[in-house]
């Protein structure tokens, strides 16, 4: 199988990568990447030799065309993919999160080839805090940030070209991930490498929003499943069911690292910031067997925690101009 992969130098696409040179030993796969601030070549050097990498951009009409004729999947990851980032400047967003996904599409509608699309829980809007309700394959969309209409936009773009083109596009929709090399300006690396470099924590608000945390191998594994047995023109919501509030992932970073429950700080809340999320994933479990392996939380942070703390390397350089950003943001 020809795979190619965009944003194969993100935290997800990398592991995805990683995950696919182990799983299938016959793939030839290529990863397209603009390394942004976000891509990071580095996460992909224990497969160096195994991959073709190409330093270029989703919205590269004439070379997304060219890679796509190339391959017989395409698994699409590259996007813009922080909220806050989205509010401050939403720019980025459109053009790479729409823009590029239209570009993917007339693409692989030109040459005929299969399209698996990675989306995130947050097109469908939030969550009350205190309701058992969850988010399903039918919920209407109601995105709240630049981030996730950027998102809903682009889910919107794939299903059309499914229904009036025939494209063969699958798309899934999953919960918060956590794994190893997610930058550190997302909310459990940024805990782990603040306490590693001697900073409190900082928790948005009073903390209590609720998200629902998925181990990046999880949702790696259910993406496979759906490119192998996936039905065309289908969603698919992905998530471990562990739900939990911000305050509490605060707290329990702060145990794992031996320090105090309390030694965090507050600060200013994310304008529009969603609630809660929380996905039905029976559909992805009983049409496609997928269930979490990363079914204990603590331990999957733990592990988490400890490659933090041994791969300074990767993250050192990201930390000062992250916390700068942050700064700017008042946050
Ligand atoms: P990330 O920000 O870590 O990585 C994104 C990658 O895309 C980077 O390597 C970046 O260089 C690349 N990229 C950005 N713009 C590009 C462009 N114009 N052309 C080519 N490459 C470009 O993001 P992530 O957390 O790995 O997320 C990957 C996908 O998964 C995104 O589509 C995101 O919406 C989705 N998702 C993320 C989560 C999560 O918790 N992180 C949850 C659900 C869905
Ligand atoms: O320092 C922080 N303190 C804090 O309280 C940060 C960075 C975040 N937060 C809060 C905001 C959110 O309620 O933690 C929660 C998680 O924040 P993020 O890591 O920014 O993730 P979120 O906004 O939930 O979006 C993530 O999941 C869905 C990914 O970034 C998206 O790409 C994905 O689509």
């Amino acid at each position: 199988m020809r795979m190619l992969v965009t944003g194969g130098a993100g935290f997800i696409g990398a592991n995805f990568v990683l995950d696919t040179i182990e799983r299938r030993p016959d793939a030839e796969v290529t990863v397209l990447d603009a390394l942004t601030y976000a891509g990071n070549r580095d996460s992909l050097s224990p497969v160096a030799g195994r991959i073709r990498f190409v330093h270029g951009d989703i919205c590269d009409a004439a070379l997304v065309d060219r890679l796509v004729a190339e391959s017989d999947v395409v698994v699409h990851f590259a996007a813009e993919s922080h909220v806050d980032n989205s509010l401050h400047d939403p720019s980025p967003f459109i053009r790479t999160n729409i823009l590029g996904t239209f570009t993917i599409l007339e693409a692989v509608r030109k040459h005929g080839r299969r399209l698996h699309h990675i989306s995130t829980d947050e097109v469908f809007g939030d969550l009350p805090l205190d309701a058992v309700e969850q988010f399903t394959e039918e919920t209407a969309y109601d995105p709240s940030s630049p981030y996730s209409a950027s998102k809903a936009s682009s889910d919107m773009l794939v299903r059309a070209w499914v229904r009036s083109y025939g494209v063969e596009a699958t798309l899934s929709n999953c919960a918060n991930n956590y794994g190893p090399y997610q930058h550190v300006e997302k909310l459990i690396p940024r805990q782990i490498t603040n306490l590693l470099t001697g900073t409190r924590p900082k928790l948005y608000g009073a903390g209590a929003n609720v998200r629902e945390w998925t181990h990046v191998a999880d949702h790696n594994d259910a993406v496979h499943r759906i490119i192998d047995g996936g039905r065309i023109g289908h969603t698919y919501l992905i998530g471990s069911g562990d739900e939990r509030s911000n305050k509490e992932i605060v707290e329990l970073i702060l145990e794992l690292s031996g320090e105090p429950a309390g030694a965090y700080d507050h600060v200013a809340d994310r304008p529009g910031h969603d609630l809660r999320y929380s996905n039905d994933s029976t559909k992805v479990r009983t049409e496609l067997g997928w269930q979490p392996r990363y079914a204990d939380f603590r331990a999957g942070l733990a592990a988490t925690l400890d490659w933090y703390r041994q791969n300074e390397w990767w993250w050192k350089p990201q930390k000062t101009d992250t916390e700068a950003r942050y700064g700017i943001l008042g946050r």
